[in-house]
């Protein structure tokens, strides 16, 4: 009989390349959807198997629905992959990252005791609870986040991931996922608006684009190499955590040069702070330029995991390079711009 997966935040980006990974193992997939005032299947679109997938109406702020969710699939496996995920966001709306991201999860795993005790869990946390620690982190780094989305992901890893291991020995795991972008990014996270703006500058579409903080470090891999690993975990004999990663760091500057290079254009940084340009050597025109509004009131400025745990107990390790993610996702963005253009 075909193994049940409950996902919730399945319409996001991992959500979409998990429900992709799971029905490919032959599981019957359940997800949480929110109620949304425009189409929310956007991503899920992309995949022939929309159809195989059931939809279940609910909300992270509604036990509730959580619980009938529950009922209806009657979960092997559940997937918490619903957040509000925008650590920039998180500033102005903190009461919604923890309603979301900390509650949220309470209200799942409460649920989840009460009518499917024997499911198995993830939780996606996050790199960005290490916050002000230096790099390389790995699973026993300090935990010292500085947003409201690191503090409400933080919370929730200690009291109901941790917490419920060990008061209820719910099999429960976090992975501490690291950066992960790809095509289906959501286009506000700065790397998909950098290969976004950089497409429609090549293309003639716009002149140039504001970006925040250059100097900020992360460490970015491919969302499809990182959802294989939230399954490995759950496969194993015992509940645990694991830093998923590819143990490389770059800034977002290099990030942009990357992308336009990959568009044959060279950038030249001239100036300083919010006074920053980035200029095409080529044309010699302004196409980069820095927007206050961009920058935290706190930032985390340096993450690199290291995934040797992972490595040694799960068996996974990244599969795509940095260079080949940013010229991945430059290529998608060119040519769906493209096309865009072509149909009017
Ligand atoms: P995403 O694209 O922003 O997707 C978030 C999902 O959560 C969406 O499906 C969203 O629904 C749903 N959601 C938000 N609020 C909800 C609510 N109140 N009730 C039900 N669903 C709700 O995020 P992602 O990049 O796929 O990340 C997946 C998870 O991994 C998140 O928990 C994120 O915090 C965590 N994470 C991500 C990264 C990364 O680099 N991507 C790294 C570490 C951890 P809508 O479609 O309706 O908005
Ligand atoms: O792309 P970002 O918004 O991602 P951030 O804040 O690292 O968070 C992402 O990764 C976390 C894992 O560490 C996840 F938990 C979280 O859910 C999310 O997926 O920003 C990356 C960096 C930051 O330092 C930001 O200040 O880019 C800097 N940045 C510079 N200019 C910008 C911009 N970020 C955004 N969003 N927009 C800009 O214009």
């Amino acid at each position: 009989m075909a193994k049940h997966a409950f996902i919730t935040g399945i319409t996001g980006q991992d959500g979409s390349y998990l429900a992709e990974f799971l029905l490919g193992k032959g599981y019957e997939i359940y997800g949480l959807v929110r109620r949304n005032s425009n189409n929310p299947m956007i991503r899920l679109g992309e995949l022939n198997e929309l159809k195989k997938i059931n939809i279940i109406y609910g909300n992270m702020r509604d036990s509730g629905s959580i619980a009938r969710a529950l009922e209806i699939s009657k979960p092997d496996e559940i997937y918490n992959l619903a957040a509000q995920s925008d650590v920039g966001i998180s500033f102005q709306c903190p009461e919604e990252a923890a309603e979301v991201n900390y509650y949220g999860l309470g209200r799942l795993v409460n649920e989840a005791i009460r009518i499917c005790p024997h499911a198995r869990i993830y939780q996606a946390s996050t790199s960005e609870m290490f916050g002000k620690t230096d790099p390389p982190q790995n699973e026993n780094s300090l935990f010292q986040p500085v947003s409201p989305y690191g503090q409400a992901k933080l919370k929730a890893h200690e009291d109901y991931v941790v917490g419920y291991r060990n008061k209820h020995g719910l099999f429960i795991c976090s992975g501490f996922l690291f950066n992960h972008e790809s095509p289906r990014r959501g286009e506000h996270f700065v790397t998909r608006k950098i290969t976004i703006s950089l497409a429609k500058v090549k293309l003639g579409l716009q002149k140039y684009f504001t970006l925040g903080n250059l100097g900020a470090k992360r460490d970015w891999g491919y969302a499809k190499d990182y959802v294989e690993a939230m399954w490995l975990m759950l496969q194993r004999d015992n509940p645990d955590d694991f830093i998923i990663a590819t143990g490389e760091m770059h800034s977002v500057r290099e990030f942009t040069e990357e992308a336009a290079m990959f568009l044959g254009m060279d950038i030249e940084w001239v100036g300083s702070g919010a006074e920053e340009k980035g200029i095409n050597r080529k044309t010699k025109k302004t196409i980069i330029e820095i927007n206050p509004a961009y920058l935290r009131p706190n930032e985390v400025d340096a993450l690199k995991g290291d995934f040797s745990k992972a490595q040694r107990i799960l068996g996974w390790e990244p599969r795509t390079t940095f260079k080949e993610l940013v010229r991945l996702m430059t290529k998608h963005d060119l040519e769906h711009i493209e096309r865009e253009m072509k149909l009017g």
